[in-house]
């Protein structure tokens, strides 16, 4: 998959791209990813990008030039014709179903916004999708961007090592993660559940579900919507109910 990234802080995407998983995607070519500075495209010595708002008010707007230009310097760069996405509170929500439905482009341009706004004549020509990562403000697109890159990176054919971890992992199956222990068997006075330890696999399996599933009916009831229990989920929520969860 091919990123390209629009941002008048390039450096800060070293913060992505040097450590971890998308570093080794990066390192294996799963991943390429180009970074432009609208900066670099602005037409004045003084190498402006922001201007005050028409009809006044406060604060800066990007204007549509420079990030039009640095856009399609990325562009330039790529075969196939990039899926444009602005990051911004207004966009629509990043979740894992999004995330699939990206990481099937060949390739993508990422475009990070700051101060008010960007001019909305480029959203309206120069963007084909709009994205958020919730509901809260932040100063810039840039994490925000990172936020997709790393979400994009580990749903890359050949990126994650173990099929396991993807097929097991939260919201893959519409639900939570479950408990996870590891060494010393008894930390600070704690243990671990014995059927963690018995050996027995189905037990294990069985019990990995039901953790799984209590922890999502706990903390997401709203996870289960349009998706029907089974008859092991039905009783789960009546041991639950009855407070003999095992989990
Ligand atoms: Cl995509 N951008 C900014 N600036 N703030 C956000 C956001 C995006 N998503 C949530 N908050």
């Amino acid at each position: 998959m091919w990123i390209g990234i629009v941002s008048l802080f390039p450096e800060m995407f070293r913060a992505v791209m040097q450590y971890g998983l998308v570093s080794r995607a990066l390192a294996a070519g799963h991943l390429d990813i180009r970074l432009a500075n609208p900066r670099d495209f602005a037409a004045d010595k003084h190498r402006t990008v922001d201007d005050a708002p028409y009809g006044g008010g406060p604060g800066q707007v990007m204007m549509a030039e420079p990030l039009a230009q640095a856009a399609e310097s990325l562009a330039a760069r790529t075969h196939t014709a990039p899926r444009r996405i602005y990051l911004t509170p207004e966009g629509r929500p990043l979740n894992q179903q999004v995330v699939e439905e990206l990481v099937v482009c060949d390739s993508l341009i990422l475009i990070a916004g700051h101060y008010e706004g960007i001019d909305e004549r480029l959203r309206t020509n120069a963007c084909d999708d709009e994205v958020s990562i919730g509901d809260y403000v932040l100063s810039g697109g840039e994490l925000p961007a990172m936020v997709l890159v790393d979400a994009l990176a580990r749903r890359i054919p050949g990126v994650l090592g173990n099929a396991e971890s993807l097929a097991h992992e939260s919201f893959t199956a519409g639900r939570l993660e479950g408990a996870h222990y590891t060494r010393p068997r008894l930390w600070r006075g704690e243990t671990v559940p014995e059927t963690l330890l018995s050996g027995d696999h189905a037990a294990v399996e069985s019990w990995r579900a039901r953790s799984a599933f209590k922890r999502t009916y706990e903390r997401r009831p709203e996870l289960f919507k349009g998706r029907p229990l089974d008859a092991h989920e039905t009783t789960f929520i009546e041991d639950l109910q009855k407070g003999g969860d095992h989990a």
